[in-house]
């Protein structure tokens, strides 16, 4: 049986783990004290935990910080008998929101801990399916101690998949911190090993929540946590269940990520998506196949999809296979998407026959598109103001950074882009064109 590992960087990432640890023990059956109740059979408890002692299992988890506020507060949470014995990383002299404190001076002293903890960890699975890794790029941990735990599994484990649930800024608002430009693209430049990068924006979730950004800061990041807390294991289903067309992780990787730097994600998951706007009743996977490919669903951007190729998971009872890829073959030689019509079958699907715990009918898809991309123009652009001018520079440089990197993040960010464009990102603009003349967006955009 193939396993998960995985690793929480920072305050977002360890908090979001913290809930999908819930979720995993409601989907298991295991008690907060990772006592089994129950067991089935169709459930593989051996990829996400592991056992202890008879009837007894733990997270095959990592929790790693640059301070030990959060890393406290999971002591003495309702799971804190769970998490006993979990390892934990972290220091206590904080980054400053600095990337280079993570990366070089503090990140360096936990670096040994932290290697021999995901060694450890990987040697007690049979065999391995993924690594799961959560962080956020805006802060000074969650992106340099994140890029240096990047390096260390591309050191001891380069031949795992490694997929990175990370939180980025969002494309619409103003920064919450200065220093988030640095940040974010110091950090983006130490994922060129990783396999797959699955990004959200919170402003997005808490929409599809309540229909509101506003309420956000009222609420904390509960709501959000919830939602986003249910996107991982939903991945790694086609490897944990049985299904008619089942597809592993691996599996999924090779079909949406046709250039080895073209791995960054959208995601939409229905009908978690529609949250309160439709009753679980009224579900019909026709409907559901039509707004999978909606970038209104996306937890990344809501700016109009431009995809490259996608891939659909179908889980739950009831399922028509025949129904649902002449739906899908519809929908992409229908001029209602804007699909690439130059890789013959852009959109993959897979079946698990097994429903998740909280829906009977699921879509999960993972659509490669071009939305990441107009992320990365804006922010090259913010990052290459500051760095010209060489602000800010002096703390990282502190910090035992090389002001070479700054020009390698900022190159490798723009080959990206390149690779983006070269995939056909004007070719579809053109065709956008041609079929709606008043979307002035992306004329304005390469003005
Ligand atoms: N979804 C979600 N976002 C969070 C959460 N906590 C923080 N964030 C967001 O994550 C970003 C900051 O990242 P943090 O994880 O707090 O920072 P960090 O990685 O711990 O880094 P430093 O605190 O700067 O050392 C901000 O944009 C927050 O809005 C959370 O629990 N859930
Ligand atoms: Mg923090």
């Amino acid at each position: 049986m193939s396993s998960i590992v995985s690793i929480a960087i920072g305050q977002c990432g360890i908090s979001i783990q913290e809930k999908q640890w819930i979720t995993l023990l409601q989907e298991y059956g295991i008690d907060e004290c990772g006592i089994i109740n129950k067991l089935e059979n169709d459930k593989k408890l051996d990829s996400y935990f592991y056992e202890v002692k008879e009837n007894v299992y733990k997270p095959r988890a990592l929790f790693t910080d640059l301070d030990d506020h959060r890393i406290n507060s999971l002591q003495s949470a309702s799971l804190k008998q769970l998490f006993q014995g979990v390892p934990t990383v972290y220091s206590i002299d904080g980054s400053h929101n600095l990337f280079a404190r993570g990366m070089y001076s503090v990140g360096s002293e936990l670096k040994d801990e932290i290697q021999n903890q995901i060694t450890y960890l990987l040697e007690q699975c049979d065999s391995v399916d993924s690594i799961q890794i959560q962080n956020s790029l805006y802060g000074g941990t969650g992106s340099g101690l994140g890029g240096l735990i990047y390096d260390i599994l591309n050191e001891v484990a380069p031949q795992y998949i490694t997929n990175n649930l990370v939180q980025y800024p969002d494309l619409s608002t103003q920064s919450q911190m200065t220093l988030e430009i640095y940040n974010n693209i110091l950090g983006q430049n130490k994922q060129a090993h990783l396999t797959l990068i699955l990004p959200f924006c919170n402003q997005n979730i808490q929409f599809l929540n309540d229909g509101s950004y506003k309420i956000q800061k009222q609420k904390g990041f509960d709501n959000i946590n919830n939602v986003i807390s249910q996107i991982h294991p939903l991945i790694t289903s086609g490897s944990r269940y049985h299904g008619s067309i089942n597809a592993s992780t691996r599996k999924i990787c090779t079909n949406i990520i046709p250039f080895p730097r073209l791995k960054h994600m959208s995601m939409i998951c229905l009908p978690l998506n529609y949250y309160k706007q439709k009753q679980q009743t009224q579900l019909d996977y026709i409907e559901m196949i039509h707004d999978s490919v909606n970038q209104e669903y996306s937890f990344f951007s809501k700016d109009t999809f431009r995809i490259l190729c996608s891939h659909h998971m179908i889980r739950g009872v009831d399922i028509h296979q025949e129904e649902i890829e002449s739906e899908y073959n519809k929908l992409y030689r229908s001029n209602n998407i804007f699909a690439t019509n130059w890789i013959p079958n852009s959109c993959s699907i897979s079946y698990c026959n097994v429903p998740c715990q909280y829906n009977s009918k699921l879509i999960f898809s993972i659509i490669s598109n071009y939305n990441i991309c107009r992320h990365f123009e804006k922010y090259t652009q913010q990052y290459s103001q500051l760095f010209r001018r060489k602000a800010y520079l002096h703390y990282y440089l502190q910090e035992g950074m090389d002001e070479m990197e700054f020009t390698e993040a900022e190159s490798n960010i723009n080959d990206v882009i390149c690779d983006y464009q070269a995939s056909g990102y004007y070719e579809n603009v053109v065709e956008e064109d041609n079929h709606d003349d008043d979307d002035q967006y992306m004329l304005n955009y390469f003005d």
